[in-house]
């Protein structure tokens, strides 16, 4: 008894983990909450692919949901008058989902690519009054173990220049870019060694660059 019950205890836990695994593939489901004043989605942050957004208007009014991809900080979109230009610099419009009715739910699939995110609602004077929220969408080659290691390039970023301030999502692009372009020039490096015949050095650089 007490063996099937171990064996029972891990066939769940590998279920647990190959379900988890599963969840943190792309094509996944954000909901998100709209009201008077605010853009509440369930998660912050999807690994990349085509996200189902599921809007459900909470308030007692027409609202709407628009993910725009920006570097810009949520609260510092260009707006003109009392809408964010959707269009305008460092803004690109990935996707809407035209205002509907208080107590109504609508959804839409966008196909969203790395990088930083903001959702708002444009309804005129909606965004100024607070319905935005920074969102995150990460590589989908990486697990979450990735997502992790991007976090602490961020805490590295902020702890070696506290003066640039909250730019978070700005830090995690830049880590990334280094991380790649470091991983550029050491794949470079150990080929060119290979070709070299000097395949003993590349073990050495290993040694020392890690
Ligand atoms: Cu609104």
């Amino acid at each position: 008894m007490k063996k099937r019950g171990l064996g029972l205890v891990g066939a769940l836990v590998v279920m647990a983990f190959l379900g988890m695994s599963l969840a943190s593939a792309q094509d996944a489901t954000v909901n998100v909450e709209l009201n008077e004043w605010s853009v509440t989605p369930d998660v912050s942050s999807v690994t990349a692919g085509d996200i189902d957004f599921v809007a459900t208007n909470t308030g007692a009014i027409d609202h709407e949901l628009v993910v725009l991809k920006t570097d810009l900080a949520a609260d510092a979109l260009p707006v003109a008058d009392g809408k964010v230009d959707e269009h305008g610099a460092g803004v690109e419009e990935i996707g809407e989902i035209e205002e509907f009715a208080a107590g109504a739910t609508e959804s839409a699939t966008f196909t969203l690519t790395p990088g930083s995110y903001v959702l708002i609602c444009n309804i005129a004077d909606h965004y100024e009054a607070g319905m935005y929220t920074a969102f995150t969408v990460s590589a989908d080659a990486t697990d979450a173990t990735d997502v992790d290691d991007v976090d602490d390039v961020d805490d590295v970023d902020d702890v070696a220049a506290p003066e640039t301030g909250s730019v978070g999502p700005l830090s995690d692009s830049e880590g990334g870019f280094l991380t790649g372009i470091l991983v550029l020039v050491l794949a470079v490096l150990g080929a060119t060694m290979l070709l070299a015949g000097g395949g003993w050095m590349v073990a050495g650089s290993r040694r020392t660059t890690r």
